[in-house]
């Protein structure tokens, strides 16, 4: 058997992932630790410095309400985020996240980050909720912060560890295991509260990005369904599995659009040169009441888009020289300063892809786009599982203890397994929280989780036979590989296993093509999600006989077992949910309408660890009273 050092590691709250929620529950959970004498331990799969969504750094803050200059107030925030969501959306956890989100923001200025500034000194913003960063390092800023604080605390941070298993004692947390990716060495972590934060995931689906261009995509590669399994997998009722996120973005090296669409008002139009969202306005009527009001769920506005894409239109594209050309025209009678405009909207729009999209910039660079002469390819991307933009899949979690809710069974963020809490995109149906909101709803989960821990905190009871058991699960496609990679004259063709890149492409065929991916045209049906389920019995059954040859491979296998939990969940939760809802991120072509009688409600999924059964429920949306 591979021969791995088992290192054990006690803690109080154990903190997986080190994205933008984890240093939200890091920063605010070691300061509540010390004044506890507790201890905060955080596990990363990467180097805290550049890992997740946010590695490349970004060019906006997407979540600031602005409360203190009486932008906005948190109730508007929340009847945007209930229209973006055609109506699906949990009111008190954005209400929650949007009453701290601006108070984050703050703090991550306090710490470094440059949020532009007008000559007034008021923040520069992109839309109405966006502010404008120098982000290249907005990452950098926010692990620093976490890291100082946990450090002051007393506490521990691993990283390229890779966590694969919830540790269960019932139906509580006590911890979890996984493995270095670099030595041979296999973790446990033993805790009394874990807080899940290892972001969403991508490559579920087939990505547009094939052979060559494999690996790029528009959610970062390594984050691979992570939480969605680890919660799954303990036991937790999820919600929105079905609500998958599909951006427009430029094409093949997936820019930004945000900076085109609401800084530089740019159109977005079809190879005929209509402007989709004005020809096909008719189209919203049928989604109302939220097609009808503004701004248009970015599901329909993809929706529009698809439209044209489908009756042949394409490609769509983004009016940059118009857009640039328009805002330097109010300049056009001094020659001098339509110069310096340009230059400035010129550099601007670089910089929006050089903050965060770099292959973006190459791409325009190497086919000599220059915007303000040209206008740009946009295409709808591959599907992704992001529940912290505008998509809404993640665990469902209880309400702010302060709230009238009724989803509320103890701590804040706490799933139904107890001791186990999430933020992020590993928490569910509480869309557009962004880098911000995420962070801020980290905090909420820090404060909470050691508040449990201090009132309800025992000693985690691990079984140390299921603990071997576990172990050896895990390691055992190292095991196959040895077992078995000397028969075959190559070791890639083999009838005794197979290797993650072989379960990952058949993952993908079958999402693509039977889940309403980008073959499909993004269009699904029951037949289709039926034989999807019959595919992934195969599939299911041959994910037991993957094989490993080193620990890259490993990591890679469980990344794909993980996304194939993910993978099932979302097709599952479509097939109970009989109508379209967001057209635009998916089409059920045999329920082509919303049904607001009978699917104004959250679809939600469970699957029981003591019968491996999943079950479906649906419950009740809930408004807060007078917003
Ligand atoms: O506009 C394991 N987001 C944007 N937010 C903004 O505020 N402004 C923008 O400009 C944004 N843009 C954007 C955004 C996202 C993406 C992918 C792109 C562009 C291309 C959204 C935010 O980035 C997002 O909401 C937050 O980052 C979500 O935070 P969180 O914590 O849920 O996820 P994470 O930051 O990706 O961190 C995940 C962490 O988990 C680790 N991890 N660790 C251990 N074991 C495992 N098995 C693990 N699996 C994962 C990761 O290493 C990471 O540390 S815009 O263009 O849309
Ligand atoms: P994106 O770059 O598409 O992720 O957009 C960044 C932010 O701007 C997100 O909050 C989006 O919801 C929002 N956004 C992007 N395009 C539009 C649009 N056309 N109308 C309204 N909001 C938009």
């Amino acid at each position: 058997m591979a021969n791995f050092e088992t290192v054990e590691v006690s803690t109080d709250l154990l903190i997986l992932g080190g994205g933008f929620s984890a240093c939200g529950v890091a920063t605010e959970a070691a300061y509540w630790a010390k004044k506890n004498g507790l201890k905060v331990t955080l596990v990363d799969k990467a180097a805290l410095d550049r890992s997740g969504a946010v590695a490349m750094g970004l060019s906006a803050i997407n979540q600031y309400v602005g409360v203190k200059d009486g932008e906005n107030t948190c109730e508007d925030y929340v009847r945007y985020v209930r229209q973006d969501l055609m109506g699906i959306s949990r009111e008190d956890l954005v209400y929650n996240i949007a009453r701290h989100v601006d108070s984050t923001v703050h703090l991550f200025e306090k710490w470094g980050l440059k949020i532009w500034t007008d000559e007034e000194g008021k923040y520069v913003h992109e839309g109405r909720w966006q502010l404008m960063i120098n982000g290249e390092s907005y990452k950098i800023i926010i692990a620093e912060a976490a890291k100082n604080a946990i450090a002051d605390a007393g506490g521990e941070i691993y990283e390229r560890v890779f966590i694969v298993e919830p540790l269960l004692d019932g139906n509580k947390c006590v911890g979890a295991v996984g493995f270095s990716t670099r030595e041979e060495k296999f973790y446990v972590f033993k805790a009394k509260a874990t807080a899940i934060a290892a972001g969403g995931a991508v490559h579920v689906f087939r990505p547009r990005s094939v052979g060559e261009g494999f690996g790029r995509s528009w959610y970062p590669p390594f984050n691979t369904g992570s939480s969605a399994y680890f919660t799954i997998k303990a036991g937790a009722e999820m919600t929105c599995q079905e609500v998958r996120f599909i951006p427009v973005r430029f094409k093949d090296a997936y820019g930004p659009v945000g900076a085109w669409f609401l800084l530089f008002k740019s159109r977005a139009i079809s190879a005929e040169g209509g402007e989709y969202m004005a020809v096909r306005k008719d189209e919203l009527q049928n989604w109302a009441p939220y097609g009808l009001a503004k701004p248009i769920p970015a599901n329909l506005r993809n929706y529009l888009g698809m439209l044209d894409v489908d009756a042949g239109l394409g490609p769509l594209y983004m009016e940059t020289a118009e857009a640039i050309n328009k805002i330097a025209d109010a300049y056009k009678d001094d020659p001098k300063g339509y110069k310096k405009k340009m230059k400035e909207l010129e550099a601007e729009a670089w910089e929006d892809f050089l903050d965060m999209t770099i292959s973006q910039a190459h791409l325009w660079a190497a086919l000599n786009v220059k915007p303000e002469e040209k206008h740009s390819e946009i295409a709808a991307c591959e599907p992704y599982f992001i529940g912290s933009h505008s998509g809404a899949s993640g665990a469902w979690v209880s309400g702010p203890e302060d709230m009238d809710t009724p989803y509320k069974w103890g701590y804040a963020n706490m799933c139904t397994t107890e001791a186990l809490f999430a933020a992020g995109d590993a928490s569910g149906a509480s869309s557009h929280k962004f880098s911000s909101g995420s962070h801020a709803e980290g905090r909420i989960v820090g404060k909470a989780a050691i508040k449990y821990i201090v009132e309800k905190g025992a000693e985690p009871n691990v079984d140390a036979a299921k603990l071997e058991e576990i172990k050896n699960t895990i390691l055992a496609p190292l095991d196959r590989y040895q077992e078995f990679c000397k028969l075959t004259t190559s070791p890639e063709v083999n009838p005794n296993y197979l290797l993650w890149r072989q379960f990952m492409d058949r993952l993908q065929k079958i999402m693509d093509e039977y889940a309403g991916g980008v073959t499909a045209a993004f269009k699904t049906s029951k037949a289709n999600l039926d034989r999807a389920m019959e595919l992934f019995d195969f599939l299911k059954e041959d994910s037991e006989k993957l094989a490993a040859e080193d620990i890259y491979s490993l990591e890679r296998c469980w990344e794909n077992v993980q996304r194939m939990w993910q993978g099932e969940a979302h097709v599952r939760t479509m097939l109970f949910r009989e109508e379209t809802r967001w057209p635009g991120y998916y089409f059920r072509a045999d329920t082509p309408k919303m049904d607001e009688e009978n699917w104004h409600c959250f679809a939600n999924c469970r699957w029981d660890p003591a019968s491996g059964e999943w079950e479906m429920s649906k419950k009740d949306i809930w408004n807060i009273p007078g917003v």
